[in-house]
């Protein structure tokens, strides 16, 4: 059972906003969570898939990093063991079971994500819950998310591509949700949302679990079986896209 109660006031936000902000939920010093996601990027991709690399300005940079909480403590605390997984699990109505976990850095000059909703990239999962923990300070100018407040009743229209269509787009008040580190975002996999350019001169960093409720199964690791043969497919050079419905805007490699 949960050890986390949510206010009313809270679930009444998540309710008609479809996203909710929360502080104090990791369970340990956000330092201690800095240096774990340092430690993770430095490890060794000898089966070259878990790093995931685009070109900025010529270099090729490290933008993402997969499937790491079975292998770090830390990160099986903060994702699996706390108040995150049980706030989770409070916004789907039943226990909240991680389905897959991310690291984004954005480096400076790093591109944002294409308007969208997170839903269409998981087509065989009904129940889902989107998270967002910022690493460090998520800022208008380093890059942070903008959210569509109140848009997460429905699949809206898709354009080419997966992301979100133009006319969509533009009906939006996309609000920008600027966020200190250690600082909790949770969204409806439905709620559209977008982010910028890292413009600022430091990397910018973001911790990003999915859960889905236990009602579906334990669907974890079929989901990065999954993956990882569909990558091991890819010829190096192929236009590999991050996930299912492409919303990042940077250059894979
Ligand atoms: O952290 C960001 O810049 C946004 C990430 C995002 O949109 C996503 O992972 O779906």
């Amino acid at each position: 059972m949960s050890s986390w109660t949510l206010t009313p006031e809270q679930f009444l936000h998540y309710e008609e906003c479809g996203w909710l902000l929360l502080n104090n939920l990791l369970g340990v010093p956000v330092s201690e969570l800095q240096d774990e996601v340092g430690r993770i990027a430095s490890r060794d991709d000898s089966d070259g898939w878990l790093h995931h690399h685009e070109t900025t300005g010529g270099s090729r940079r490290l933008i993402r990093t997969e499937d790491f909480t079975p292998t770090s403590p830390v990160m099986n605390r903060v994702l699996r063991r706390g108040a995150v997984g049980d706030v989770a699990g409070e916004l789907l109505g039943e226990e909240a079971l991680l389905y897959k976990e991310k690291i984004d850095y954005k480096f400076p000059g790093g591109a944002g994500f294409s308007p969208h909703q997170d839903k269409p990239a998981y087509p065989f999962v009904d129940s889902v819950l989107s998270v967002m923990i910022a690493v460090d300070d998520a800022t208008i100018h380093n890059g942070c998310i903008y959210l569509a407040s109140g848009w997460h009743r429905r699949l809206l229209a898709h354009g080419e591509g997966g992301g979100l269509s133009r006319d969509v787009v533009a009906r939006i008040d996309w609000q920008p949700v600027e966020l200190r580190a250690g600082q909790t975002l949770f969204f409806d996999a439905l709620t559209p949302h977008r982010s910028g350019t890292n413009r600022s001169n430091a990397m910018r960093r973001a911790l990003h679990p999915t859960y889905n409720g236990s009602s579906q199964g334990d669907l974890r690791d079929s989901y990065y079986a999954a993956k990882r043969k569909a990558f091991a497919g890819s010829e190096r050079g192929d236009h590999l896209c991050l996930n299912l419905i492409g919303d990042s805007a940077a250059e894979p490699l």
